[in-house]
C-alpha cells in the first residue's frame, strides 16, 4: 500500500502547510511532482539540508507553515541548525526523512551506515522520531501535526507514495545539449593512461563515468555530497593532478569549498568541470532551479581560472579545454552544458571501496 500523493498534498494544503523546503530523495519524488504541480503550496528546492531547516525556521518564525522533507544522508547536515538553533529557541515543524536502507555486498555504501543508526542520530539531536504511516491518511496527516508541535522527525519507509508525473510545463527539455557521456568519453581518450585523478561526484556522474571512462584513474565518491571539490583540495595538496567531475546539485552543496580551494591557487592543479544539465538525475531527475546562478562568475570570484568565458557546451570546444588542461597546473574551471543520458549501472562494490589514490 501506498499514500495517495495528490490527497496527501491537498490534505497538507487543508491543515495550512505552506512550504516544502526540500533537498531531493529519490523516495519522494512523487512527492516533489506533486508539490511542483500544486500552486497552493510552496516548492523550495534548498542548496543542503542545513539550508531546508534554516529557511523553514525563519518561515515558522514569521508566521508562515513550513515543512522539512530530505533523504536521511541529509539529516547529518542539519545537525548544527537542530541542534542550536531548533532546540534553544524551540522552534519546530515537521521534519520529513527518507530511511535509505543497505544490503550486504551493495555498492551504495553512503547510506550503510546510518540503515542502522539513523534513529539515534535522531535520538542524539534530542528528537523522537515516528515511522510515518504510509496506508492511512489520517494517521499520516496527525503524525505531522505532532511533529510540527514537537521535537519530533517523521521517517518515510520507500514506496510510500503513489506515481505522480510531473506537468508537462514543469518538464525540462535538455535535448538540445550535447549529453555528458560524449565529454566523459573525450576524458577518456585525452587522459587514458595518465595519473591524473578523476572524482566522480555522487549523482550520476560518478556512474557515468564508470561506464564512459573505463580507462582513466577514477574514484567513485558514492556519498558526501557537495565534498567533492574539497576531496580533490586534498589530493592536490599531497602533489596530485585531480579533476573534480560534478554536477550543479553537487556544485551548490557546500559551495564554501570554493573558497578554501582558491587559497591554494598556486601550489595545486586541480580542475573542476561542472557538468550542468539543470536537474538531480539521480534522484529522479527534478529540476534544480538554479538557472539564475551564475556558477562561472562564483568560481572566477573564488580565484579559479578560466578556460576561454568559462563554457563550453560543444565537443570540439571540450577537447581544446582537455588539449590546454594537459600542460597547465594551478585551479581550473569551466561548466559544461549538457543533455541527460539513459541510466547506466553503479560502479560495483569493489571499484567504490577503495581508500588510496
Ligand atoms: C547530503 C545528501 N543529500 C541528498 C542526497 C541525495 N542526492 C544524491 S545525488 C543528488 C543530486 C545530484 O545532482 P547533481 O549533482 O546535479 O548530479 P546529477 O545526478 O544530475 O548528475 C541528491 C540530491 C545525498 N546523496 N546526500
Amino acid at each position: 500500500m501506498a499514500l495517495d500523493t495528490k490527497k496527501f498534498i491537498e490534505s497538507l494544503i487543508e491543515e495550512k502547510y505552506t512550504h516544502l523546503c526540500v533537498v531531493p530523495c529519490s523516495f519522494v519524488k512523487y512527492v516533489i511532482n506533486e508539490a511542483i504541480n500544486n500552486p497552493n503550496i510552496e516548492y523550495v528546492p534548498c542548496a543542503s539540508e542545513a539550508v531546508a531547516c534554516s529557511v523553514a525556521a525563519g518561515l515558522k518564525m514569521s508566521g508562515s507553515s513550513p515543512m522539512v522533507i530530505v533523504q536521511s544522508s541529509g539529516v547529518t547536515n542539519m545537525g548544527s541548525c537542530i541542534t542550536s538553533l531548533l532546540k534553544p529557541y524551540d522552534v519546530t515543524f515537521p521534519i520529513l526523512t527518507s530511511w535509505r536502507t543497505y544490503k550486504s555486498g551493495d555498492s551504495e555504501i553512503q547510506h550503510e551506515h546510518l540503515a542502522t543508526e539513523l534513529p539515534k542520530l535522531i535520538k542524539a539531536y534530542g528528537y523522537e522520531y515516528t515511522i510515518l504511516d504510509n496506508e492511512n491518511l489520517e494517521n499520516t496527516i496527525s503524525q505531522i501535526n505532532t511533529c510540527d508541535e514537537t521535537n519530533t522527525v517523521a521517517i518515510i519507509k520507500k514506496d510510500s507514495f503513489t506515481k505522480i508525473e510531473l506537468d508537462d510545463k514543469h518538464k525540462l527539455n535538455l535535448l538540445e545539449y550535447t549529453p555528458r557521456s560524449e565529454f566523459l568519453t573525450k576524458l577518456n581518450e585525452d587522459f587514458k593512461s595518465t595519473d591524473v585523478i578523476f572524482i566522480g561526484t555522487t549523482g550520476n556522474t560518478a556512474r557515468e563515468m564508470y561506464s564512459f571512462m573505463p580507462d582513466t584513474n577514477n574514484f567513485y565518491m558514492a556519498g558526501n555530497m557537495g565534498g567533492a571539490l574539497s576531496l580533490g583540495l586534498g589530493f592536490a595538496m599531497s602533489g596530485k593532478k585531480v579533476i573534480v567531475c560534478g554536477g550543479d546539485a553537487e556544485f551548490v552543496m557546500h559551495m564554501g569549498g570554493l573558497t578554501t580551494a582558491g587559497r591554494y591557487r598556486d601550489k595545486i592543479d586541480l580542475t573542476y568541470i561542472l557538468f550542468d544539465n539543470e536537474s538531480n538525475k539521480s534522484t529522479g531527475g527534478q529540476n534544480t532551479y538554479q538557472q539564475h546562478i551564475d556558477y562561472v562568475n562564483i568560481a572566477k570570484s573564488c580565484n579559479f581560472d578560466l578556460f576561454d568565458n568559462g563554457k563550453v557546451n560543444k565537443l570540439d570546444k571540450f577537447e581544446e579545454f582537455t588539449q590546454t588542461l594537459k600542460n597547465k597546473s594551478g585551479l581550473n574551471f569551466v561548466c559544461v552544458k549538457c543533455g541527460v543520458d539513459d541510466e547506466t549501472p553503479r560502479p560495483p562494490l569493489e571499484v567504490v571501496k577503495v581508500n588510496r589514490v
